[in-house]
């Protein structure tokens, strides 16, 4: 299998090269695409060191099997004819065509089999926020039809890129040395704060983050749901946390949304008040699940429940969903 990394670089193009390798993904070859910034880089895998290449319109992609992109929507636009014209399957990590109707957004532990029907070469892989949700939303539904989500993000400085991640470290060393704080990945001083807006705003008032939510959990779950969310900006480096209330056509007991959290695909169940065990953003960094605590009835809706998740934004959120649908493809053999 020949694969390629588009924005090899970036945060999730290395967490592309770890988990690749983690979850020993066939590969036989493997080519790396860049910017002009980091043409020329080298990085290793399985022992062998990669040079990055350019990433132009030319034949490069020729023999490629399976792409995965994450270099930004811009660049995922320009260059997926370049990339699929041989016959690549392009995963993309951007939010260049989630919404495009020819165009699946799957997430393998919800609608895996979307994945086969893909006219144009191309998979879209959603939004971190709406990947972890939809995992555990997938448990309940498969108890009763969902029919309400209201959803409160707490999303880590990863989302917005490993520099983000830096400046967050730098923000609080300079904070307790007392120098002046450095602000540039974010609209204002993230450490010590949360920050209440995460893309820009639509019309309606919500970002485009909060619509992303709503649009694409209705794509992927093939669902009326409605989605409410709010998604915010938090001081913890690369796990989301999510607060999430749905209503449900029937009413679900805490106990039966436990035992179907805890038997649900890509979910760990981590829910006991008692020994105050909860999902937390510090200690599920790196982790391949979504993690699901807190789980209550809801005291305003007697169809109502709520619970809270965590998982990590750059593996399960990024790159860890869209080698689970390269998997799924070669595990129907459906990559050519
Ligand atoms: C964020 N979900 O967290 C967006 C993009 N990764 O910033």
């Amino acid at each position: 299998m020949k694969v390629a990394i588009v924005g090899a670089s970036g945060a999730v193009g290395q967490e592309f090269l770890r988990v690749l390798d983690e979850r020993n993904f066939p590969i036989d070859e493997l080519v790396l695409f860049g910017s002009s910034r980091s043409a020329g880089r080298k990085y290793t895998f399985r022992g062998k060191e990669i040079e990055v290449k350019l990433l132009q319109h030319n034949d490069d992609f020729k023999g490629v099997d399976i792409a995965f992109t994450s270099a930004g929507a811009g660049t995922s636009k320009e260059f997926a004819d370049t990339i699929t014209k041989y016959g690549a399957v392009m995963i993309d990590n951007s939010s260049a065509f989630r919404m495009d109707a020819d165009i699946p957004l799957v997430v393998p532990e919800v609608n895996a089999e979307d994945a086969l029907n893909r006219p144009r070469g191309i998979i879209a892989n959603p939004n971190c926020t709406t990947i972890q949700m939809v995992v555990a939303l997938k448990a309940i539904e498969n108890l009763t039809h969902i029919k309400r989500v209201h959803v409160s993000t707490y999303q880590a400085a990863s989302g917005a890129g490993a520099a983000a991640m830096d400046e967050l470290y730098e923000q609080y060393r300079q904070v307790l040395a007392g120098e002046p704080v450095t602000v540039e990945k974010f609209a204002y001083q993230l450490a010590f704060n949360l920050i209440p807006q995460i893309d820009v705003f639509t019309d309606n008032g919500y970002t485009k983050e909060e619509m992303k939510m709503y649009n694409e959990t209705r794509k992927i779950m093939h669902s009326d749901v409605k989605v409410s969310a709010t998604c915010v900006r938090v001081p913890a480096l690369r796990s989301h946390s999510e607060s999430i209330w749905i209503e449900t056509e029937r009413p679900v007991s805490v106990e039966e949304a436990r035992e179907a959290f805890a038997h649900g695909e890509g979910l760990v169940l981590m829910d006991n008040p008692e020994k105050k065990e909860y999902p937390m953003p510090l200690f599920l960094a790196g982790k391949d699940p979504v993690y699901v605590g807190r789980i209550r009835k809801d005291l305003a809706n007697e169809n109502g429940l709520t619970f809270w998740i965590v998982g990590d934004q750059i593996k399960k959120g990024a790159a860890l969903n869209a080698v689970q649908i390269a998997e799924y493809l070669i595990k129907v053999n459906n990559i050519r």
